[in-house]
């Protein structure tokens, strides 16, 4: 701290020569300032609040008058010039840095891009897909409904009523919801339902197709999962016969597999048609020979078919004297499997992704 009461004429060369030293020894030590934490030093040992012109401006105030106006205004002219200074250094030192990291980190931009991986479709929805556009080009027309469903479409109004013991057919899983003492709604055992949905909201003549999952509690093996996907199928017309039936399933079958596959159907038994087929398709592993993957049956069963039963259609408020129609309920897993060759059922969920890369 400066003392300069009462020395006015001696001091003044003093105060002088002092600014003189500070403004020479800035200049050295901020060339030698090569970073922005070497340069807030500097800026502390010069400017700051204990910084030396700091404190030579505050020893000022002891000065006679005339002398501190001299002196002061050298004071300040010198900080105004070590705050240019310092601000130019900040600023080059900020524009060092850029051209380093333009340097090190540049980017070529002529390099080939980095291909991200590309997703795929799961093999059920490419033959999901492909089953609709089959029935589509046939003119069919794919409508939707409810996974969670009541048991009234599911089952009564497809001639199962409660107790009955068609329902072993169909293992179901139950919501947990009562009311009046019982569960009325259950995870859809199959699309079937989605007949009596579209006959009340459409008056024939119909051909619908309607995909979906459906949910079985029961036990899994090689071609039965507890989650699987079905595609229905529904003709009502004046006039539809049982040959409208198997014509449009051969031809769905030739479009879907070509005309080499054998098919067969057999009668089967489903309380909401009559009469009932199933339609089976030569096994793609043993070629009909009998194996794991179809049970040694050397067939594949992919669909339940059938002529819509009259009750089915007065149901739904229909004239079963004037309309008659097909139904079908095909397995969209089983036609995945014959397509691809998979021998076992189980692969498609297990989300495997060697596995599910190969589609
Ligand atoms: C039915 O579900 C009837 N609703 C089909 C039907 C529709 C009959 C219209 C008459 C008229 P079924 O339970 O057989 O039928 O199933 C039909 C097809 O779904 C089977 O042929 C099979 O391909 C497939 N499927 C049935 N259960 C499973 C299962 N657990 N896992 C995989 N696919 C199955």
């Amino acid at each position: 701290m400066l003392s300069l009461k009462g020395a006015w004429s001696a001091e003044m060369p003093l105060v002088q020569d002092q600014l003189h030293r500070i403004e020479e020894d800035a200049a050295r030590d901020l060339a030698a300032t090569a970073d922005e934490a070497a340069l807030e030093g500097w800026r502390v040992a010069y400017l700051g609040r204990r910084g030396r012109l700091t404190q030579v401006l505050r020893g000022l105030s002891a000065l006679v008058e005339e002398e501190r106006r001299n002196l002061g205004a050298a004071a300040n002219q010198l900080k105004q010039r070590l705050e240019d200074a310092h601000e130019a250094h900040h600023s080059a030192l900020g524009d060092a840095a850029l051209r380093t990291t333009m340097r090190e980190g540049r980017l070529d931009v002529t390099l080939p891009g980095v291909r991200g991986p590309i997703g795929r479709l799961h093999p059920i929805t490419q033959t999901l897909r492909d089953i609709l556009g089959a029935f589509a080009s046939m003119g069919f027309q794919v409508t939707e409904g409810p996974e969670i469903e009541w048991d009234r479409y599911n089952f009564e109004m497809l001639r199962i009523p409660a107790d009955h013991p068609a329902r072993d057919l169909w293992d179901t899983l139950w919501m947990d919801y009562e009311r009046d003492g019982v569960r009325p709604m259950l995870l859809r055992t199959h699309t079937s339902p989605n007949q009596i949905r579209v006959m009340e909201s459409q008056e024939p003549p119909v051909r619908v197709v309607v995909p979906g999952k459906c949910y079985r509690y029961e036990a899994t093996d090689a071609t039965h999962e507890w989650m699987f996907h079905q595609v229905e199928g529904l003709a009502v017309d004046e006039n539809i016969s049982i040959g409208d039936l198997k014509g449009t399933l051969y031809e769905f079958t030739k479009r879907m597999f070509g005309s080499e596959r054998r098919v067969r159907f057999r009668t089967d038994y489903f309380p909401f048609v009559e009469p009932g087929v199933e339609m089976a398709m030569d096994c793609f592993n043993c070629r009909g020979g009998g194996c794991r993957t179809c049970g040694n049956q050397g067939w594949i069963e992919i669909l339940g078919a059938g002529m819509v039963h009259p009750e089915v259609l007065t149901g739904v408020g229909y004239d079963a004297e004037r309309y008659t129609g097909f139904a079908f309920g095909m397995g969209v897993e089983r036609i995945a499997m014959l397509r691809y060759g998979i021998e076992d059922i189980r692969h498609f969920f297990a989300n495997d992704l060697r596995f599910l890369r190969q589609f």
